[in-house]
């Protein structure tokens, strides 16, 4: 598998209990590189957005409300098989269902506020990179 890259987005859980560096060395020890890191403060039309696909379902308002709701952390990810790589360090979006030792076990505090997001896929990581990031803020 080719050097790749991915999407990364720690929560306002994250950044509110003060766990970026906790969550950034898991994320190294899985052997992935943080190439491009931001703190932002995630606007309505941003959060919407980037939860397009999720519109039409229950949780859509509930959702960008607590992406709204306090600073994120958003990232590129660089590695081997970088998407597959940080979906296995995540775990399971409900953190009940999580391996032990991923993030989401480790930190996640429920199904809404699960500490991070990874991009499913290597096409909706290069549209999620681009969301966020320009080519020349991705320094490899
Ligand atoms: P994931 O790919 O693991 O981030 O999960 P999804 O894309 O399925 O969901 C995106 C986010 O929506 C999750 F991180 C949490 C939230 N969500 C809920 O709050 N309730 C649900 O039933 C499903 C997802």
């Amino acid at each position: 598998m080719a050097v790749q890259r991915t999407f990364s987005i720690l929560k306002p859980d994250v950044t509110r209990r003060n766990l970026t560096g906790a969550v950034n060395a898991k994320i190294e020890a899985a052997g992935l590189r943080i190439v491009a890191q931001r703190r932002i403060h995630m606007t309505l039309s941003q959060a919407q957005a980037f939860y397009a696909v999720h519109k039409d379902r229950p949780f859509f308002g509930e959702l960008v409300e607590m992406m709204t709701a306090a600073p994120v952390v958003v990232q590129v990810l660089e590695g081997e098989n970088a998407v597959q790589a940080y979906r296995d360090v995540l775990g399971a979006t409900n953190p009940a269902n999580a391996a032990p030792g991923t993030i989401r076990k480790d930190f996640a505090l429920s199904m809404g506020e699960n500490s991070a997001h990874g991009s499913d896929s290597a096409e909706n990581a290069a549209v999620e990179i681009g969301q966020f990031f320009a080519a020349s803020d991705i320094v490899g």
